[in-house]
């Protein structure tokens, strides 16, 4: 077994840095802490769709300039949540075009009067495009739903005798073939079948394109001088952990930078001084995924402090990040984590649920996380798009492993793989870098979803982002996953990992579990032949309505899918002991999708519910997780009933 790419991504040092973001500014998670405060604006929202044919009368009449309120009538919207599934009205659930969410903010005094204080207004995620106004200035524009955008309001609230503020967001929801994920317009022109100016949203993608304001709104302070960035990459050499850091300010030229590192129990193992250098911790507790270890998913804390001395006297600024050290690398057949085979066991999500659409919930997050726990599953993928950084977060916490997404679903247009397209990928993949690049949960990322990689220029095109995506970050490898059932793949020769789709007996020789085995094994040998590379079979299930049962198994009942799952894991466990290094079941749960005959009422391809409620095969994935696990060499035999998901953990 060679191992021609480990140590690619253990080799660190300060010089790492050098490929900087073209992005401009950091996106540390707000924090409250001495220097900082934090006020959530969660809740309701006035909203109102654009229902004019041209979907710009709010910008004809410039709703963003009074209350939402005087500019016509407004419904109540939560926030986060998607728009479509909260209420009654059809045309609302299908809409597309520009919506408008409007709230008025409260602001303490200190934010408003204290000249030394930066207000800044962050966006978790608004699908798809977005432009802020305050109290009727435009503040900031992003494109792409599932990443945070920041706009510094400090002079609008500070500029008069106000003592709260009002945010404005236009959303538009439309894809086309430039965006990511890409769709398309279809104009119906046939006055005989459609009605004049009907349009429909056309897409390559099976979830439902759910829109609104889908993480929380914040409102957070630093000083005016500040820690915008820090960036945290460890490694190990014998028992001691390394932890290089390097740190942005912005504000002033000459700040005295200082960091501590505290363990788990709060001491501080290791300090250093100045905005780069290696912290070295003697017999270091590693971060395990938390399967692999007794003590997995340990933490310590980066304190960095700030000072500067200005005209106005001294300013100070505190900054707490969650760190892991722990170590990535592949080899031509293994997946490393902190030197060790990690076999990835685990699922696929959405961020999917019953009336709020792809709106984060904080008891959805926790009964997800009790779930995999109890399937005994150590790994996801964020499948299709980045989640939020609070399941990223609670990821570190647990010792749940990530295979992190961008959202490049459904690329198959030629015009979708053109330099417009290319440019604004590379953007998503350093905007994604930029918010993800500290958590140790993360282990790969995953640039796209089964993009047409035999047309000619996907070539180009995913050599392209892939290369980027590994300057950005060189510790961690990078791959795209692929439906191409028999490697003959454009993008594959630059990925690390081979990541692979199919659905053998459910979209090809549908009912026929017995060629499962001999397509499922053509598929890896001829992988591997190919690229000797390790193999994830990133995608595998079958559609299954719960409460259905056939005996012998027929399509859609609850003992096909039990069927093809086992005809799948037969051929899994021959090939994991050469060089299959993952398995990850299609789905978690049931999703929505957009309506069509294929579908009933969504995507039936979860082992849950959407309601997360079990089908069988979930216990069945569940006694072969728990099997895998205990299998795992490198960890003391863990009991099902230790992980229950129903033991109480602290968030
Ligand atoms: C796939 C896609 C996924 C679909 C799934 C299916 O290959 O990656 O987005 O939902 O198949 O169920 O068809």
């Amino acid at each position: 077994m060679g191992a021609r790419r480990a140590g690619a991504w253990t080799a660190l040092g300060p010089l790492l840095w050098g490929c900087a973001l073209a992005l401009r500014g950091g996106m540390l998670y707000p924090r409250e802490g001495p220097s900082r405060e934090r006020k959530d604006l969660d809740g309701l929202w006035s909203f109102r769709a654009d229902l004019s044919d041209s979907r710009r009368l709010g910008f004809e009449q410039q709703w963003y300039r009074r209350p939402l309120r005087e500019s016509g009538p407004t419904l109540d919207m939560p926030v986060p949540s998607s728009f479509n599934d909260v209420g009654q009205d059809a045309q609302l659930r299908n809409f597309v075009g520009w919506v408008w969410y409007e709230r008025e903010a409260v602001l303490p005094q200190r934010w408003t009067q204290d000249l030394g204080t930066r207000v800044v207004l962050r966006i978790g995620s608004a699908h798809y495009y977005a432009i802020v106004w305050v109290n009727g200035v435009h503040v900031a524009e992003h494109e792409g739903g599932h990443l945070p955008f920041e706009a510094d309001i400090s002079k609008l609230v500070q500029s008069g005798p106000l003592s709260s503020c009002r945010i404005t967001v236009a959303i538009n929801n439309t894809l086309t073939p430039h965006t990511l994920p890409p769709g398309t317009i279809l104009y119906k022109t046939d006055t005989s079948k459609y009605p004049k100016g009907y349009f429909v949203q056309d897409i390559n993608f099976d979830f439902f394109n759910y829109a609104g304001l889908h993480r929380s709104v914040i409102l957070y302070t630093t000083p005016t001088t500040y820690i915008d960035d820090i960036t945290v990459i460890t490694g190990v050499d014998q028992d001691i952990g390394l932890v290089n850091y390097q740190i942005l300010t912005q504000g002033s030229e000459h700040v005295r930078l200082e960091v501590r590192l505290l363990d788990a129990e709060g001491r501080e193992v290791a300090r250093g001084t100045g905005g780069q250098g290696q912290l070295q911790v003697p017999a270091a507790h590693l971060w395990w995924p938390y399967l692999m270890h007794e003590h997995p998913a340990y933490l310590y804390s980066l304190e960095v402090s700030m000072t500067a001395q200005m005209d106005a006297g001294p300013v100070s600024d505190f900054y707490a990040l969650p760190v892991g050290i722990r170590t990535v690398a592949v080899t031509e057949s293994q997946f490393l984590i902190n030197g060790k085979p990690f076999y990835f066991h685990g699922v696929n999500k959405h961020e999917d649920a019953d009336v709020r659409g792809k709106g984060f919930d904080w008891p959805l997050l926790v009964k997800d996380f009790n779930l995999l726990r109890w399937l005994g599953a150590n790994a996801f993928r964020t499948s299709h798009y980045p989640y939020a950084e609070e399941v990223m977060q609670l990821c570190d916490r647990q010792g749940v492993v990530v295979i992190d997404e961008c959202p490049g679903v459904g690329i198959v247009l030629p015009q979708s793989f053109g330099n417009a397209s290319l440019q604004h990928h590379l953007r998503v993949m350093e905007e994604l870098v930029r918010r993800d690049k500290n958590h140790p949960a993360v282990v790969m990322w995953s640039v796209a979803n089964e993009p047409s990689s035999f047309l000619k220029p996907a070539g180009y095109y995913l050599k392209t982002v892939i290369a980027h995506t590994k300057a950005l970050d060189p510790t961690r490898p990078v791959t795209y996953v692929t439906n191409s059932n028999y490697a003959a793949d454009l993008g594959a020769p630059y990925v690390d990992v081979i990541c692979v789709n199919s659905y053998y007996s459910w979209y090809h020789d549908y009912g026929h579990l017995e060629v499962v085995q001999l397509q499922l094994r053509t598929q890896f040998e001829s992988w591997y032949r190919t690229y000797q590379k390790p193999i994830i079979q990133s995608e595998y299930g079958a559609e299954t309505i719960a409460g259905f049962h056939e005996d012998p198994p027929l399509m859609f009942s609850e003992e096909y899918q039990k069927s093809l799952l086992e005809q799948y894991h037969l051929v899994l466990d021959q090939k994991r002991k050469e060089y299959v290094v993952g398995e990850l079941i299609w789905n978690f749960a049931d999703f929505m999708t957009n309506q069509s005959p294929q579908r009933a009422l969504g995507n039936k391809k979860g082992i849950f519910t959407r309601q997360r409620q079990p089908k069988s095969a979930a216990f069945l994935l569940r006694d072969r997780y728990w099997k895998l696990a205990n299998e795992t060499r490198y960890h003391r035999s863990v009991a099902k009933s230790q992980c229950l998901g129903n033991s109480p953990f602290t968030l």
